[in-house]
């Protein structure tokens, strides 16, 4: 017993931060050439209360914590002191990401080679990308893999390596930098979890090598793999195997190795210290290639501990605010965006100024495609309601679908209180999206069916499951028209509702499933892949060309909901006000700012409906051409209202949009 109350504990924390800082200092100038140490130094000054704090909180208990505090020290020092040029530069002008709160984001996601086939060839995309109004381009994880089997990029071999194919490290930083001369921020990946099964680390471990030896989860025996497999979810339930994979070594024993997703990637062990500060190394030479986001990978797992389910534990969060401290102190302009595809109220406790300050939203995702199926709006004006609220400073990712499946991750309760049964209703779902709904329009085949819990989620594109795929397969031109109408319908949600919108690249055009994946070496276990397709330049010609077609139709909206967002100034911050409107399969909402309301109603079914839009006092124009808007109207299939109304002279309804 020291007799010490735990604020003094506290106290004498800070105070023995306050006396290592300096001499850890002493120590970091000798990495610096130049005058960017004073930068380095107030910042690490600023933070290093804090990353003591939580470094203590996690590794306080082990003999080497104050090592491993100067390490990461170190780590930060030498990245800060050979951070190119133009990255310190942007962060001292823009160390506020002021671009956080404008509201004028518009995000879009792809993969290189599908998309302009290199690095290099991704530049003369960009005036395709400015024409939808992208401002944020996340290329998949474009580092070196295994091949050709690697989780599309998720099974890392090296960050300090570009897949060859793709171009070079050099490519990728003359990418950032160029993007953003041009306004655009490049979002890249962080894949904390794990690591490729071929990386330097996990071959070191292979062969019994110190320090990597101790850099995995491993266990010698069946026995402790079954204490801790009866709390898990199977992640990848089709694949071989369940969340564990036997590597024998070369003496003919070998070991069980924790891998959450696929075989090759190997789960790294937080619990020591040494993995922390080596992999926010790697976090750090990422940052040095010039994102101006990094989208952390499945943040719920990165901590274990037996008898839990092993993810969203207290101690992951803690790790992301180490890095997000370590980040800071290097490159402050640099934000997180956190991948949690887990319960709601999980997915809102990684979004946090000194965590993630960005989420993907997938509960508003999953719930705009519910409201769609059932042809209510509900429960996703429930989930906008009572779910959108976030911290200030921070903004949600608004989307339709990733590269990822879809799943039906709302919160039972919710559901329990809406007189929904969850689990019945997420089966509808998936019976709907893959097709087997009578009466379904959606293409869309299952992705991770487990056998024994009946759980599915949905893979397909925008296209496919919102009926285009089938409509243009019957030629049906009624059909035709409704679905391009739910899809516009249901992209004006994406980029009206909440936070800042993501579109996957290829969903502008309407593009449907991509039925040859199987044929391509590595994907062919994978139906993800169905909904990876490349991007059809042709398309985007032909779309400029004929205007009528669904691809047009589609651009068009999309484009104009990229303008939307740039000319209203509307979606910086604060959340939609619900609007009722007498109708289940009505949403309506308005959004405030800068002098200005935007008032927006979706019908979200194929059927015309009558609504009573409450929000009289106002004096409410069309967006597109300035005419009075009723509020007592009948509103055809999947029918769009924007509408704006201003107290500013500087802008009039009819000049937007
Ligand atoms: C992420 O997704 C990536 O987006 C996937 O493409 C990867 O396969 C995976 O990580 C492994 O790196 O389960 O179905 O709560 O749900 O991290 C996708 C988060 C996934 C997980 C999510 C994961």
């Amino acid at each position: 017993m020291t007799g010490l109350s735990s604020r003094s504990v506290h106290e004498w924390m800070a105070s023995e931060a306050s006396r290592a800082l300096p001499r850890l200092l002493e120590d970091a100038c000798r990495h610096f050439e130049d005058r960017s140490f004073e930068g380095f130094a107030l910042r690490l000054a600023s933070e290093f209360e804090r990353i003591f704090a939580l470094m203590h909180e996690l590794y306080g208990w082990r003999w080497d914590f104050s090592l491993r505090l100067h390490d990461l020290v170190v780590a930060m020092a030498r990245s800060s002191a050979n951070l190119p040029g133009w990255i310190a530069k942007r962060d001292v002008r823009a160390a506020d990401a002021a671009w956080m709160s404008s509201g004028t984001s518009v995000w879009a996601m792809t993969y290189t080679e599908r998309f302009a086939g290199t690095i290099t060839a991704v530049e003369d995309k960009v005036d395709y990308l400015e024409s939808l109004g992208v401002t944020h381009l996340h290329l998949m994880p474009p580092y070196a893999v295994p091949g050709p089997e690697n989780d599309g990029g998720y099974a890392v071999s090296s960050y300090r390596k570009v897949r060859p194919e793709l171009g070079s490290t050099d490519d990728l930083t003359r990418l950032a930098k160029r993007l953003h001369k041009r306004g655009l921020g490049l979002v890249l990946d962080f894949v904390a979890n794990h690591t490729a099964d071929d990386h330097p680390w996990a071959r070191s471990a292979r062969r019994g090598e110190a320090p990597y030896d101790r850099f995995y989860l491993t266990f010698e025996t069946r026995d402790e793999v079954d204490r801790w497999l009866p709390a898990l979810r199977t992640i990848f339930p089709h694949r071989d195997g369940d969340g564990f994979t036997w590597v024998p070594d070369a003496s003919g024993d070998g070991r069980w190795v924790w891998t959450t997703f696929y075989p090759y990637q190997w789960d790294l062990d937080y619990r020591n210290p040494e993995v922390l500060v080596a992999m926010a190394a790697e976090l750090l030479h990422v940052v040095s290639l010039g994102p101006a986001v990094l989208r952390m990978d499945a943040t719920p797992f990165l901590w274990k501990r037996e008898g839990t389910n092993c993810e969203n534990l207290p101690e992951a969060h803690l790790i992301l605010q180490i890095f997000n401290a370590v980040v800071k102190v290097v490159s402050p302009s640099v934000r997180f965006l956190s991948e949690a595809i887990v319960h709601p109220d999980d997915v809102a406790r990684f979004v946090r100024p000194d965590e993630c300050a960005l989420g993907y939203n997938p509960l508003h995702m999953a719930l705009t495609w519910e409201a769609i199926a059932t042809q209510d709006a509900t429960m996703l004006v429930d989930a906008i309601r009572h779910r959108s609220r976030l911290p200030g400073g921070c903004q949600w990712i608004s989307y339709l679908r990733s590269h990822d499946d879809i799943g039906w991750g709302f919160a039972d309760e919710d559901a329990f209180r809406l007189g929904i049964d969850a689990v019945g209703h997420r089966r509808f779902l998936s019976d709907f999206y893959s097709g087997v709904f009578p009466g379904s329009f959606a293409a869309g085949e299952l992705f991770g069916h487990n056998e024994r819990t009946g759980d599915s989620r949905i893979s397909g594109t925008l296209a496919s499951l919102a009926g285009l795929e089938r409509a243009l397969e019957s030629a049906d031109v009624v059909e035709i028209d409704l679905a391009v109408n739910r899809i516009v319908a249901m992209q004006t949600l994406a980029f009206t509702t909440v936070g800042m919108p993501m579109l996957y690249l290829g969903d502008e055009l309407g593009t449907c499933n991509d039925r040859s994946y199987p044929n391509e070496p590595g994907h062919e276990h994978d139906n993800r892949w169905m909904h990876r397709p490349r991007l059809d330049w042709a398309r985007v010609a032909e779309a400029g060309r004929q205007p009528d077609s669904p691809s047009g139709r589609i651009l068009a909206a999309v484009r104009r909901l990229g303008a939307l967002r740039s000319q209203i100034p509307v979606f910086g911050a604060g959340n939609p006000e619900i609007v009722e409107t007498g109708h289940r399969g009505v949403i309506a909402f308005v959004r405030r700012g800068g002098g200005m309301q935007l008032l927006v109603a979706v019908n979200l079914t194929p059927r015309d409906a009558s609504v009573v839009l409450d929000c009289r006092g106002a004096d409410w124009r069309t967006v597109e051409d300035g005419d009075v808007v009723p509020l007592e109207r009948t509103m055809v299939p999947y029918e769009v209202v924007l509408a704006v109304t201003t107290s500013r002279t500087d802008i009039s309804p009819g000049q937007v949009g």
